[in-house]
């Protein structure tokens, strides 16, 4: 593995890039108005490489697999594919303990498929932001082989500390993944800190040579065509303190290093440094923040990150933390969304990623209403406010994996919470139950492509287990049905961007009950734009709405002022009842001829329920 050693660079190149019309400035060029930033009108696309496409046959997803799926992607319409990370990795937790930040890894190919695959996506008008993981490295990083060996100018690149006079640990603090921050390392003779896995040391913020390393990293992407990063736990960085946490905290010492103005700090230094003269990107991940924290952020006065991605809207049915659920009441997810949506200046809305369920198995109906709900719920992420992002195989359906036992999972995260579960003394099958409908491997397993052996995903053996509903549920059997969920996401994603005020304008909420929701998007202030009303049945039960919000409904006429626009049910007049998982979007303009300046109407969206 190339040893990652800091070359001085030629700040210049960055200016003649800039100057010449490197390829930051081809994608200035393409954008339709140069004061807005592009991003506010793109829908998102998260891929997770390992289980994408496998081009090679070794199970494994890759970059030539990603590149030979490009026309699939820009055929649904998104804008921009945030990759997890694929560079040098041991793969302790998955790719997110990086052992080298400037290559990518064998298994996924090398960085002339990176640069095949920025150009290939510049084609189709796809952008690609890599996933930047830097409060902790992989313990195989040269940096931590030279630190643990107190080699110059590494020493101090990590979290070191004695082990304490009475022989204690240097304090209380508990990692993410359970247990002591702690690893004793036996060549330095001290402690290294590690919130996540053993084998991801944190890196010292406090160093100054850290920040300046990271900056050339990005820089690095950023040369090569990357058009921005999703920043991992990235509210982690500084630690302000190495004091003992609070007692009782689930996270003991957090409140030494989340969110903490050292954080702010180095965000905005990395903004002015590095994204600002590129005019990158950037949206954070971050761990258990407040409102008052995401909007510090986002704050665009602050100048640090341009989006934060919120998840406590995906935990209205669970209590404190994933693996106890309890029950879903769509009042209680409108008010997680509305402040959210209210409360931030930019919002990165998300129902779907790697470390979450798949969102039909978890908020809709896998089984007998999959369809209809999986549709509803691509009506919900794309009327929100902000960027939305999509993850690979929500377009499509793609709904949890039926797994029988805990062998069956690659996921270390559900293997801790088993070892957990006993510590409570819960049986198996209770411990099962619990853990089955939230590991992360639901999201992971491999796309669904066709209905083979393997999904189309690879011509070998696949690294987790294909889902065998993939032989109703996938790509090709949906890509030319006008009734497929596939159809519906594209038809929706073209909807919104044809309208400013569904991805820009106010959100209200109107009402909502157990099952249903109804929220507006924009304002009915004559300004000439549209207003919309989202009406949502989040159940497999029918649901009559209220007199007024009946009366509202039936004035829905096509042709007139107030029009169903998107519908998953084929229905346009209504009687006040809401179908089971029935979505509807009606827009109201001043008048029926009313058209938002772009290449197409927007798209009337007839739908049947479809059955897996
Ligand atoms: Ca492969």
């Amino acid at each position: 593995m190339r040893h990652e050693i800091r070359v001085p660079r030629d700040r210049r190149r960055v200016a003649a890039n800039l100057k010449t019309g490197g390829l930051t400035l081809r994608y200035d060029e393409e954008m339709r108005n140069p004061t807005r930033p592009w991003w506010k009108d793109a829908v998102f696309y998260q891929i997770y490489p390992r289980s994408f496409q496998d081009s090679n046959g070794d199970g494994m997803g890759d970059l030539p697999g990603i590149i030979s799926r490009l026309d699939e992607l820009a055929a649904l319409g998104v804008n921009a594919l945030w990759l997890s990370p694929v560079y040098c990795s041991p793969d302790a937790d998955n790719g997110y303990d990086i052992a080298n930040y400037r290559d990518i890894d064998p298994r996924y190919g090398t960085l002339k498929d990176f640069d095949h695959l920025v150009a290939e996506a510049r084609k189709r008008k796809l952008r690609i932001v890599m996933d930047l993981v830097v409060n902790h490295t992989s313990d195989a990083h040269p940096w931590f082989q030279a630190s643990r060996r107190r080699e110059y100018p590494y020493t101090d690149y990590y979290i070191w500390r004695p082990i304490k006079e009475d022989g204690d640990l240097p304090n209380n603090w508990t990692s993410f993944f359970q247990g002591t921050v702690w690893e004793w390392d036996v060549i330095r003779g001290e402690y290294y800190l590690h919130l996540f896995d053993k084998r991801q040391p944190d890196l010292n913020w406090a160093n100054p040579a850290v920040l300046a390393e990271v900056e050339d990293i990005m820089r690095f992407w950023l040369d090569r065509g990357v058009a921005g990063f999703r920043c991992d736990v990235i509210t982690c960085l500084y630690k302000t303190s190495l004091e003992d946490g609070a007692p009782g905290s689930v996270i003991r010492g957090i409140e030494h290093y989340k969110s903490q103005p050292g954080t702010h700090e180095i965000l905005a230094t990395l903004r002015r440094d590095v994204l600002d003269p590129y005019q990158a990107f950037t949206v954070g991940e971050t761990v258990m923040a407040t409102l008052q924290e995401a909007q510090d952020l986002t704050d665009p006065a602050r100048r640090e990150l341009d989006m934060v991605f919120t998840f406590d809207h995906l935990k209205v049915d669970r209590r404190i933390d994933k693996y106890l659920p309890k029950p879903f009441s769509a009042a209680a997810l409108l008010d997680s969304l509305t402040k959210w949506q209210q409360g931030l200046s930019w919002a990165a809305p998300v129902l779907e990623n790697h470390d979450q369920p798949r969102i039909v198995s978890h908020y809709g109906d896998d089984d007998r209403h999959w369809a209809t709900s999986a549709k509803a719920l691509a009506v919900l992420l794309l009327t929100l406010r902000g960027t939305p992002f999509i993850y690979q195989g929500q377009e499509i359906g793609m709904t949890n994996f039926h797994f029988t036992s805990l062998d069956e999972l690659d996921d270390v995260e559900s293997h801790r919470m088993d070892v957990r579960l006993r510590g409570y003394k819960l049986p198996a099958p209770l411990r099962w139950s619990i853990i089955r409908p939230a590991s992360r491997d639901n999201a992971r397993t491999p796309m669904q492509w066709d209905a083979g052996p393997t999904a189309g995903f690879t011509t070998g053996r696949p690294w987790l287990a294909v889902n065998p509903n993939s032989s109703t549920i996938n790509y090709a059997a949906q890509e030319s049905d006008p009734a497929s969920v596939l159809s519906f996401y594209r038809a929706m994603i073209e909807l919104r961007a044809t309208s400013p005020t569904l991805r820009d304008g106010p959100f209200e909420p109107v009402y909502a009950d157990k099952s249903v929701m109804v929220y507006r998007r924009g304002k009915a202030d004559g300004s000439g734009q549209p207003l919309f009303t989202v009406y949502l049945n989040l159940s497999g039960r029918a649901s009559q709405l209220n007199q007024e919000l009946a009366d509202e409904m039936r004035r829905c006429k096509d042709g007139t002022t107030i029009a169903c626009v998107a519908t998953n049910t084929g229905r346009r007049q209504f009687n006040g009842t809401l179908l089971p998982w029935e979505a509807v979007v009606v827009r109201e303009t001043l008048s029926p001829d009313w058209a938002i300046p772009s290449k197409k109407p927007a798209p009337m969206l007839a739908s049947t329920i479809m059955k897996p």
